[in-house]
């Protein structure tokens, strides 16, 4: 059968004249083209706000406007002119909104009001400030312990936001701090810990530029990075190699037509982003790892043997790394039949890749979802490592390990002390500077969390942002988590699915959003920081006018609940939240790398946290960059699934138009699909096998948990795709119902929602291949 045939038609290239049209689609539809434009031309600006898109970095030299079609989503979706005010929620009740789609609720526009649930009625109904603080407060003063509350973080969260968040919840007396990075990159924290000493990334902006080669696992920049795409495609014209791992065909990782080169955008041109292109099965970028690293020493015992110079840095590794020897012995221990079996890639693409890798006197690394969503993404993100060491790539110019992070401030929340396993030096940097007596303990992540709501230990939910039951595995069940909790509290912009599932208690708390004006008692404009993937901290200030004289900032709102919960004797909750700087001064002296914050930051491009392994200094219990050295997995999920037979690895990635739970649109542009989200991509070989046709409606029935639970997804359309056998991608939230909360991680607890073991099954109107 002919691959190709059947499969959706694609725009020609990633970029070009498809995403300026799909901006000014945006723009339009947001219906706030002018504030939504003037928001944008201060987007990533030294005096502008922070784009809330992603995390990339922002460029070294000049400040010129940095293109990107996501970005543009999430500017003009935080600047429509819409608004979800009390009369909406009057007409509406919550049982009936519970039927609309996320992206229903969220296109109502930006939530107006404090408002508070009243069960009697079932609507939310507009609140005073100060009688939602009381409430809150006196509800959480009734809890016969601190551990009964859950303090939820997202990562789009300021540095000073998520500073006093912990400060409030520690104060309290509790370490429960479940994030979105548990759902995230936790494996890229804890993995990096251990082989370098910090759980962050290690490569600049500036690195791509110098950068030989770059290997790109595991990720989606074109829709997810946007703005990675221009530094890979620069790289990539400097004649970089850029090697790509990834089981699906991304559009935009094959070309990219520059938005902002207007010669480029008049001739229809574009430019290819990466030289080698190999899709490992899922779940297999262990084996494909060990696999060159298998070639790499082949390749150096036959360069010694021939009297030629060894192809490994034997001054770093015996200067800096530990447990090198057994390294080498778990890779020439490990079978190429097993590298071949869980890699799914042949020996000639593994040698290929290494021959790569030697080439290239500077190699980065990248990841994101694709490598930390598994069973085993702790283990393989060892593995990448082990590779870049071999031969020193790590701590000089133009090489490193670089995590690509989600949520654009995901990375400071960390650093500021969102942290369920909190360091003992921050919580006694912390009793000193404020008198408290925090306690040792350590607290809920987000497996935790839900597990001690339905069990009955948790009895509140506070959420800084985000939507908790969208987000978490098991739709139904974290739902009944939250509902029966006593008090539920939402700091939020818009409307999501977790406010619909109120408990006792119930308060939708509306903030301001990081395009919008944030201005003191005294009418003076206040600023905010956040980190990005390449440890830069950088101001953030709004330019618009906030969209409703009620909202009130992140920051104000955590100061307005925690004053009403721990009272103001010890901490002055009101003069922090009326002077942010106040506030960078308190993490100056307990945070480590921000001395001199309220300076520095306000320099154009920020500074960046100093950042020892990027330094070769290794802050590990060795004092050592570690090799690991385990064995590969017993089994991936994909070859459980072909033992299995007709069982599928189902992944649930995002689509051109979402942001994590935000719905944009419902096109998903690279991939050809277009007004529609309820579809599922397959090989058209596994197609033809379930006698299925392209087009088809399927429902997909979860068959990882064996534990009694039916999880069913229902009506999804199949879509052929250049993708390997035995794998299925869909799209995260509406198969969230699909992953069960017994499936995480190994040592991260990470939700394995990039493989899920799925049955494809005949809707019950139709035997499949003969549907209408
Ligand atoms: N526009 C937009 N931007 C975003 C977001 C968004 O939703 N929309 N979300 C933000 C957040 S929070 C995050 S974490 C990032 C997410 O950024 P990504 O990690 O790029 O997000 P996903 O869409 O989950 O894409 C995962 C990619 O990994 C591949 N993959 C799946 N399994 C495997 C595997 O086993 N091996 C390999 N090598 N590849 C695999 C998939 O095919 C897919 O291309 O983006 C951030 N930026
Ligand atoms: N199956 C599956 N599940 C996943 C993933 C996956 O790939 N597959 N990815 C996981 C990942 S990587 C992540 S990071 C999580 C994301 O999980 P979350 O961070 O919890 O979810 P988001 O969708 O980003 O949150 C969207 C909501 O945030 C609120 N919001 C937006 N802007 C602001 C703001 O400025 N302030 C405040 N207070 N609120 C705001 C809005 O009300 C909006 O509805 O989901 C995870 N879940
Ligand atoms: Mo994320």
């Amino acid at each position: 059968m002919d691959r190709s045939q059947g499969l959706p038609k694609r725009s020609s290239a990633a970029g070009g004249w498809g995403a300026l049209k799909s901006c000014g689609k945006f723009l339009l539809g947001s219906r706030a083209p002018i504030s939504g434009a003037r928001a944008l031309l201060s987007a990533n600006q030294p005096d502008g706000f922070d784009c809330p898109g992603c995390a990339w970095g922002d460029p070294a030299h000049g400040s010129s406007f940095e293109f990107c079609e996501n970005g543009v989503k999430a500017v003009s979706w935080e600047a429509t002119d819409k608004r979800a005010t009390p009369r909406f929620f009057a007409k509406h009740p919550v049982s009936e909104l519970r039927g609309w789609t996320d992206y229903a609720l969220e296109s109502e526009g930006r939530l107006t009001h404090p408002m508070r649930y009243d069960a009697e009625t079932d609507t939310y109904r507009a609140v005073e400030w100060d009688e939602a603080f009381a409430e809150i407060g006196a509800t959480l003063r009734s809890l016969d312990h601190p551990d009964r509350v859950e303090f939820y973080t997202s990562g789009r969260a300021s540095n000073e936001a998520a500073y006093l968040y912990q400060l409030f919840a520690r104060a309290y007396g509790t370490n429960n701090f479940p994030d979105c990075s548990n759902m995230c990159h936790e494996a890229s924290g804890i993995a990096l810990v251990q082989a370098i000493g910090i759980g962050k990334g290690t490569v600049l902006l500036e690195d791509f530029e110098k950068a030989d080669a770059i290997f790109v696992v595991g990720q989606n920049p074109g829709t997810n990075h946007p703005r990675m795409l221009g530094d890979l495609r620069r790289a990539a014209e400097r004649g970089a190699r850029v090697v790509v791992l990834n089981p699906v065909r991304e559009r935009g990782l094959e070309r990219f037509a520059d938005p902002q080169n207007s010669v480029e955008m008049l001739r229809g041109a574009s430019r290819p982003i990466a030289s080698h292109y190999f899709q490992p099965k899922p779940g297999g970028d262990m084996a494909a790892f060990r696999g060159i690293a298998k070639v790499v020493f082949a390749r150096d015992a036959a360069a010694i043997e021939a009297g030629k110079p060894s192809l490994l840095d034997h001054a770093f590794i015996a200067a800096h790394t530990s447990a090198f020897a057994d390294y080498r012995a778990a890779v020439e221990t490990t079978a190429w039949d097993a590298i071949l079996d869980q890699s799914g890639l042949t020996r000639e693409e593994i040698e290929t890749a290494a021959d790569v890798y030697l080439g290239a006197d500077k190699v980065i690394a990248t990841w994101a979802m694709g490598v930390t969503q598994h069973r085993h993404s702790v283990a393989t993100i060892r593995e990448i490592a082990n590779l870049l060491f071999l031969r020193g790539h790590i701590g000089r110019p133009g090489a490193g390990l670089c995590p690509v992070r989600g949520h654009s401030n995901v990375q400071g929340d960390r650093t500021v002390g969102i942290n369920e396993k909190p360091p003992l030096a921050l919580l006694e940097a912390l009793d000193r500077e404020f008198g408290l007596n925090i306690p040792r303990k350590h607290g809920h992540n987000v497996l935790g969390a839900i597990g001690a709501m339905l069990d009955g230990s948790a009895k509140a939910f506070i959420g800084l942002g985000g939507n908790f039951v969208r987000a978490t595995p098991d739709t139904r069940l974290v739902e009944k988590a939250l509902a029966g909790c006593e008090l539920t509290v939402h700091i939020a912009t818009k409307l999501n699915h977790s406010h619909l599932v109120p408990g006792r208690v119930s308060y939708l708390l509306p903030c301001l959003g990081r395009t919008e004006i944030d201005r003191n008692s005294r009418a003076k404009v206040q600023i905010v920081t956040v980190e990005d993937s390449m440890s830069m901290v950088h101001g953030s200030g709004g330019i618009n006018k906030p969209a409703s004289p009620h909202l009130r900032s992140e920051i104000g709102i955590i100061a307005g609940m925690a004053a009403a919960t721990v009272g103001s004797e010890r901490i002055d909750w009101a003069a922090l939240a009326d002077d942010y700087d106040l506030i960078r001064d308190r993490i100056e002296r307990t945070i480590p790398g921000f001395s001199g914050f309220n300076t520095r930051v306000r320099r154009p491009r920020g500074f960046m946290l100093r950042n020892l392994a990027a330094e070769r200094v290794f802050e590990t219990a060795t004092g050592r960059a570690g090799f690991s050295s385990g064995p590969l997995p017993v089994a991936t999920e994909h070859q459980r699934a072909s033992l299995r037979g007709d069982t599928f690895v189902l992944q649930t990635f995002r689509s051109h138009d979402q942001y994590n739970t935000t719905i944009y649109g419902l096109d998903d542009r690279y991939r050809g699909v277009y007004g529609e989200r309820r579809v599922v991509f397959a090989n058209p070989d596994d197609l033809a096998e379930l006698k299925a046709r392209a087009g088809e409606r399927v429902d997909l029935v979860c068959v990882h948990a064996e534990d009694g639970v039916e999880r069913v997804a229902e009506d999804f359309r199949l879509v052929p795709f250049d993708m390997p056998r035995g794998a299925l991608a869909g799209y995260y939230p509406e198969l969230n119902v699909l992953v069960p909360l017994s499936a995480f991680g190994e040592f991260s607890d990470t939700p394995t929602s990039k493989s899920v073991l799925v049955q494809v099954r005949a809707r019950a109107a139709n035997d499949l291949g003969k549907a209408a």
